[in-house]
């Protein structure tokens, strides 16, 4: 938590200008497009808190890129967070989980490339469990050709200049990154403020929590299995058994390892031989924030950072959390690969 010292009100938008102060050439324009993104965030909580009362619960009949049935609430989220950063004239490309190409924004120079899932783990909302939306933020190689091309985008997630997600959950925060640590916020709703209430997180580096959907357990390679026994096995010095703890809203589930530490996994299976997390707007992202706070995060063979994208919406394996975690989970996958 902030210590008492600062027991002062530190806004978003201050705690951006401060951070943009520490970068002696900024020209201010990345701290106006999280301001955006924070402004689009106060405005989709306002909608998920009142979402049972309003109409707009339910689907709306359309699908998105994966063929999933779209929400109303996936739309209203998509359409706020692409308004708010195409106001202000630095993002050139949006791409987002809800729709099939890239947006091209009006402003032709902008110089940020933003991947949006505007409303993660959204078979939640009719049930109340939290939900969120995470941003990948690159920036456009420079080219004499200004025409903005799809393969801009097609960037590894070491070229990440910023990343986060907001939780809209018991109360909204709001996590970011720009490479120098963890910052998060909390929105108070009584001042339509997000507030600085941590920053320089560092996840403990062994946690005793596993999160995978056990349901695919018949799919699993034989070290994923043997993995999940040995969380489940009596071991005082390792903390074992851990607690198994999976709300299926990956941003939900990341924030709790982010804050107590284990190891989130998504892996391969029969239904989803490639993994069913995107790497661009959801695994780059959220590996940025874990990794800035000391933690881990591979498709249990590569670093999923260092992954170099063949396409927008392409999906992997994640196993992200604790250090210690993923290194053990590694050396299960590994001891146990079968030969191909
Ligand atoms: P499953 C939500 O649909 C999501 O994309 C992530 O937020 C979540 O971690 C995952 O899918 C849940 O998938 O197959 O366990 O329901």
């Amino acid at each position: 938590m902030v210590s008492t010292k600062e027991s002062r009100l530190v806004t978003l938008e201050e705690y951006i200008i401060q951070s943009q102060n520490r970068f002696p050439g900024a020209t201010g324009e990345l701290s106006q497009l999280l301001r955006d993104i924070g402004l689009a965030a106060k405005i989709i909580s306002r909608e998920v808190n009142k979402a049972g009362i309003t109409n707009i619960l339910g689907y709306d009949g359309s699908t998105n890129v994966h063929g999933e049935s779209v929400k109303k609430l996936d739309l209203f989220a998509d359409q706020q967070l692409i308004s708010a950063l195409d106001r202000s004239l630095i993002t050139c490309m949006v791409i987002s989980e809800e729709n099939d190409g890239v947006v091209k924004l009006g402003s032709k120079g902008g110089k940020y490339i933003v991947y949006l899932d505007p409303l993660d783990g959204s078979s939640n909302i009719d049930v109340n469990v939290s939900i969120g939306s995470i941003f990948s933020v690159y920036m456009r190689e420079p080219r004499f050709d200004p025409a903005v091309r799809e393969e801009d985008a097609l960037q590894a997630g070491v070229r990440q200049v910023a990343a986060g997600y907001v939780l809209y959950g018991s109360s909204t925060i709001l996590a970011y990154t720009t490479g120098l640590g963890v910052s998060i916020f909390t929105l108070d709703p009584s001042i339509g403020e997000f507030i600085l209430s941590d920053r320089g997180i560092k996840m403990p580096e062994h946690g005793a929590i596993y999160s995978i959907n056990e349901g695919s357990y018949n799919s699993w390679d034989e070290g994923l299995k043997k993995y999940i026994k040995y969380c489940q096995e009596e071991d005082s010095e390792t903390n074992r058994p851990y607690s198994a703890r999976y709300i299926g809203s990956m941003v939900a589930d990341i924030h709790r390892t982010l804050i107590k530490g284990g190891i989130f996994i998504y892996p391969h299976s029969k239904r989803y031989p490639k993994g069913k997390l995107r790497l661009m707007y959801e695994c780059n992202p959220l590996s940025f924030i874990i990794e800035q706070a000391g933690g881990m995060a591979t498709d249990g063979q590569t670093r999923i950072m260092e992954l170099q994208p063949k396409a927008i919406h392409e999906q992997t394996p994640i196993y992200i959390g604790s250090k210690k975690n993923v290194q053990t989970v590694m050396e299960f996958l590994e001891e146990h690969a079968t030969v191909e």
